[in-house]
């Protein structure tokens, strides 16, 4: 097409015999060659800036971009307070025979509370928490934490690749503890691999050890700005990105922002506002002819029977959603004073988006993936941060307008993208459905096993998926 194009405008420059219409036809053609590079450049997603410290931005003054150790650390006086809480927490039985289908079985969760009060260690935790460098910078008026690992050794001719790995809620970083070696130290964990990462997870603000942001209006736009940010002060030109969840839309938000700076996108949940025409019909025909419509067997096999698996189950699951996209600090009121609820809320989530059918368990199957140890470490860093409402507040200001009316629902992701589709994920996107948004994707694979918790779930699946996208993007 564009030889062919070239071409024409060249045959155009040397008729002599017509030197009144060659300068014409060479504009027309030259307006046609811009016209059709117009189109050809890729749109990015305005990056803006914006101001989430407390009270007005000051005026004109240089922000610290310092970037200070920081290890987690928590007095005696909270934890006692925090055994008070619990010692104190009162109890209702649940419905006969109910499980986990109204919510957290109440007889199971005094069970974790017993756990918690007499056996969880939160000092053998802490210790795994700090075992890697934490650290803490200012950006745009607020704190931002993150993990930095980098790799022990790195095989001879290879560079570490920097990866970005953004959690969602209501998880943490503590989501990527057991990949982080996987990725970093493939040799330390009997891997033969030489793709080598250097592991960067913040904390989204508002989320564990980042500041929450004192101003309306912090969403995933305003995220992936302060992330992107955080990069160029740590050096990185480029760089891979990796997300489930919120950090799923965060960092393909980076991608559409600044694609020239993300090498490669890899995300285990596919956000799609819309499908359009195509979706339909493939809702309509994919059951019967799955082929004709653009789905594979494996995709019909998740989607359908559509309304059990993939609408009804997501309205069975989502009530907490339409809370936190409306009035957020209600209910959070309660969960940052009551411990007991807090962690029946956010385990809760951990039991059915690990699999549906733990729903129908007495202990909704928490402790067949997790332990309780991992669980309530998780239900820590919100509780020692007070972070629950602020990470609440996360849907409000991202789910209340019109999704195909936000600005990143008309910008094309166009970096190199890796997808992983995990079978108990709360909705199935197929590859035909992804390619309208995301249109370079370089691998798309149908995880045999996990969930939405895909890093904390399935570390070495997730890790070896990372892997072969970072491959394919460097030919390797
Ligand atoms: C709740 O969990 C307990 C402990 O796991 C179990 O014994 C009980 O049967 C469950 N109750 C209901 C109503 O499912
Ligand atoms: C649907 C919705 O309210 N989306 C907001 C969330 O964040 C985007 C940017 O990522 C905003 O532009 C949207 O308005």
């Amino acid at each position: 097409m564009w030889q062919q194009i070239l071409q024409s405008v060249r045959s155009l420059e040397y008729p002599r015999r017509n030197a009144v219409l060659a300068p014409a036809a060479l504009g027309a053609g030259g307006l046609l060659v811009c016209w059709l590079l117009s189109r050809r450049k890729i749109k990015t997603l305005a990056m803006g800036d914006g101001w989430w410290g407390s009270g007005e931005r000051p005026p004109r003054e240089k922000e610290d971009e310092t970037i200070q150790c920081f290890q987690i650390e928590t007095s005696d006086r909270e934890i006692q307070e925090l055994h008070q809480r619990l010692d104190q927490a009162r109890y209702i039985p649940p419905l006969e025979g109910a499980a986990f289908q109204y919510g957290f079985n109440s007889t199971y969760l005094q069970r974790v509370v017993a756990y918690w009060r007499n056996q969880f260690d939160w000092r053998k935790q802490l210790e795994i928490l700090n075992q890697y460098p934490h650290f803490k910078t200012t950006i745009e008026g607020i704190e931002v934490h993150f993990v930095h690992v980098k790799p022990s050794r790195v095989p001879k001719g290879q560079a570490a690749r920097p990866l970005l790995m953004v959690h969602g809620w209501p998880g943490s970083f503590y989501e990527f503890y057991k990949i982080i070696p996987l990725l970093t130290d493939p040799a330390g964990q009997g891997l033969n691999e030489d793709v080598v990462f250097e592991v960067i997870c913040p904390s989204i603000p508002g989320y564990g050890f980042s500041e929450a942001p004192h101003q309306q209006g912090f969403d995933t736009l305003a995220a992936a700005r302060i992330f992107h940010k955080l990069m160029q002060r740590l050096g990185f030109q480029e760089f891979y990105v990796q997300g489930g969840d919120w950090g799923s839309r965060i960092t393909t938000n980076m991608a559409q922002m600044l694609p020239k700076s993300v090498k490669g996108l890899h995300l285990n949940f596919i956000f799609i506002t819309s499908g359009g025409l195509g979706m339909l019909v493939s809702l309509l025909l994919g059951a019967y002819v799955p082929w004709l419509v653009g789905l594979t067997r494996e995709d019909s096999r998740r989607l359908f029977p559509y309304f059990e698996k993939n609408v009804y189950d997501l309205l069975r699951e989502t009530g907490y959603l339409h809370i936190q996209a409306t009035k957020p600090d209600t209910a959070g009121c309660a969960l940052n004073d009551s411990p007991v609820g807090l962690a029946a809320y956010i385990l809760e989530k951990f039991s059915t988006w690990t699999d549906k059918s733990f729903r129908n368990m007495d202990n909704g199957g928490l402790e067949r993936k997790f332990s309780l140890d991992d669980l309530l470490t998780h239900v820590m860093i919100y509780w020692v941060t007070s972070s629950i409402v602020s990470s609440m507040r996360f849907y409000k200001e991202n789910v209340s307008k019109n999704p195909n009316a936000a600005p990143d629902a008309r910008v094309g992701v166009y970096v190199p993208t890796g997808l992983a589709a995990f079978p108990q994920e709360l909705a199935h996107t197929p590859r035909s459905w992804a390619k309208k948004k995301f249109k370079n994707i370089v691998t798309y694979s149908y995880m045999p096993r996990g969930g939405h918790f895909a890093a904390f779930e399935e570390p070495e699946l997730l890790a070896q998926d990372i892997r072969q996208l970072v491959k394919k993007v460097e030919h390797l």
